[in-house]
């Protein structure tokens, strides 16, 4: 196992190779079998691009001869940052095929989170678009380069300008390549964070292609199936869950959206036969009131899956009569464990559950702050184990000892207790993570850019309710008394430290203490309140 990466005990890997969860499959391979299968099927849709299995597979070779000569070499970092463009899916497979690593940033991140990642991962190589919703990534790699000399190229898809055009990199191969191995790791995925620095998440291949062949029979995917992604891909739910390669595994069709809006998505759905789809819970608003309100061809989508935040059951009620498909609450995380309702579940369940785990083998425990069982039916921490859930984060020994348990249980942070019949229902948080509509914010790591302003004195980041996105951020902070700041002033700094946009308190409090909990630290819970509170007064 790569340096800083925990494999599962060779007792457990043998044990998920001996149930048949890992069958020594890696992306590279999948993606091969495929062509051969059925080369001239549609895989993947962009506008009117279409790319067949064949050609897909052809581009990954090619592209992955390019990024050989170019100099990257099996277990290379490369952080990846690419939008819903069929070159993402050209990209990872040519690196699948190399065994170099994408570590998967999203579109939304900007100069601290890339240069983080960059130094972290010691990232060989960046991989970005040229301008994408307005915004100018190569302007971003010039930052980049500067606060990270390490970083050996950047590959833009596009007009490159000074850099290398990912373009020119497709080449003959003339030799084969000696892929990586099923129990390798294949890529990083990104925490959604609770401590001040995002955490890489190393996923094998056994391990992610498993959870893939689950996702996609619990979904009932088969070459028939078509899957919209109008969420970011390289996120760990469009993306497996089933998401595109889930699709792909099944040898359906991935049409991607440049956006998650119904004028873009329910078109896409009507032209293309699309026929599940992935949306975060304020997307399920937006998507209900548009499809309630206009003449809209919905016909050909079976699944609606809502993930990432909890859906109201209000919401949830609607969507059949509303959308006429079933609805799908999906509760995952990067790091692993994916719960599903199932397609034939009786709407109770649908409605007011978050789904139950989709691997037989996936372990969970409920216990309470002193890691006991709690009572049948009761509320807990949740922990869980199993054949495609991380044992542990990449070069974060400190960490790891505090988020997964001596026997191997990662602690997921979610409150949460199990029906009788064996579902999930998220009750909580107990993480200091603000989850706004899905896009995950860690406390800590807002609050350590505030405090970086020679005004502040000291700041609490904490959740506030909000109807659409379900939870909105917002910090306190408690200026140095000879200084007259303000919100605006506060926000417009952590923009020019380059924090992404979603990181950005919603909201700034000025108070001259906090309150305290009984052992002295500052009380977030009574933060909470205080804001719920005076939200209330004003209105
Ligand atoms: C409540 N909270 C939820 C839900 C995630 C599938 C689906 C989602 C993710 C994801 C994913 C929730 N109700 N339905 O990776 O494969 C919160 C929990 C969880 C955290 C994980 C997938 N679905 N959450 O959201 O790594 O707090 O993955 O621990 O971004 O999102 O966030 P993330």
């Amino acid at each position: 196992m790569m340096e800083g990466c925990h494999a599962w005990p060779e007792e457990w890997a043998e044990r998920y190779r001996q149930l048949g969860c890992w069958r020594g499959e890696t992306f590279g391979e999948m993606l091969r079998q495929h062509a051969a299968a059925h080369g001239d099927r549609v895989a993947i849709v962009s506008g009117d691009r279409r790319i067949s299995y064949a050609e897909l597979d052809a581009s990954a070779d090619r592209l992955a001869a390019g990024f050989r000569n170019l100099g990257l070499r099996p277990r290379d970092r490369v952080i990846v940052q690419l939008p819903n463009i069929p070159q993402f899916f050209e990209v990872i497979f040519a690196l699948f095929r190399l065994g170099a690593l994408p570590v998967f940033s999203l579109p939304a991140h900007r100069k601290s989170e890339i240069v983080y990642l960059c130094e972290f991962a010691e990232a060989a190589a960046y991989i970005i678009p040229d301008i994408d919703m307005g915004f100018d990534y190569r302007e971003l790699a010039d930052q980049v380069r500067e606060a990270a000399p390490g970083l050996r190229q950047v590959i833009v898809a596009g007009d490159a300008g000074k850099y290398v055009a990912l373009d020119d990199l497709y080449a003959e191969l003339v030799d084969d390549i000696d892929g990586p191995r099923p129990e390798d790791i294949a890529f990083f995925q990104l925490s959604g964070g609770t401590t001040g620095l995002p955490k890489l998440i190393p996923r094998t291949h056994d391990d992610y292609i498993y959870s893939l062949r689950m996702s996609a029979e619990i979904c009932a995917l088969n070459e028939h199936s078509v899957y919209l992604a109008v969420l970011p891909v390289a996120h760990n739910y469009p993306l497996s869950s089933p998401g595109t390669l889930g699709t792909l595994y099944a040898g359906g069709k991935v049409v991607l959206a440049r956006g998650a809006s119904p004028d873009i998505a329910f078109p896409l759905i009507a032209q293309e036969g699309v026929t599940i789809t992935a949306v975060v819970p304020p997307l399920v608003l937006i998507w209900l009131d548009a499809a309630a309100s206009r003449r809209c061809d919905l016909s050909p989508l079976r699944v609606l899956q809502a993930g990432g935040a909890k859906l109201s059951a209000e919401a949830a009620k609607r969507v059949r009569n509303v959308m006429g498909c079933t609805l799908q609450q999906v509760y995952g995380m990067a790091e692993g464990l994916v719960n599903y309702t199932r397609l034939d579940d009786p709407e109770d369940i649908v409605v007011n559950t978050q789904g139950r785990p989709m691997s037989p083998y996936d372990e969970i425990r409920l216990v309470d702050d002193d890691d006991r069982e709690v009572e049948p039916g009761g509320t807990g921490h949740l922990l869980t184990r199993g054949p495609y859930t991380i044992r542990g984060y990449y070069k974060a020994e400190k960490h790891n000892a505090k988020a997964f348990t001596a026997d191997g249980f990662y602690r997921t942070g979610d409150l949460a207790r199990l029906t009788p019949s064996g579902y999930l229902v998220i009750e909580g948080r107990a993480k200091d993570q603000i989850n706004r509509g899905g896009d995950k914010v860690a406390a800590e790591e807002v609050e350590n850019h505030l405090l970086a302003h020679p005004g502040v004195h000291d700041a609490a980041v904490v959740a506030m309710p909000d109807e659409f996105l379900g939870e909105r951020t917002c910090a306190f902070v408690i200026p140095y008394p000879s200084s007259p700041l303000t919100a605006a002033e506060l926000k417009a700094f952590l923009r020019e430290r380059g924090l992404a946009a979603y990181k950005i308190p919603d909201r700034v409090e000025f108070t001259d203490s906090f309150p305290k909990t009984g052992v002295g630290k500052v009380s977030k819970k009574t933060l909470r309140e205080l804001i719920v509170n005076k939200r209330n007064e004003l209105a």
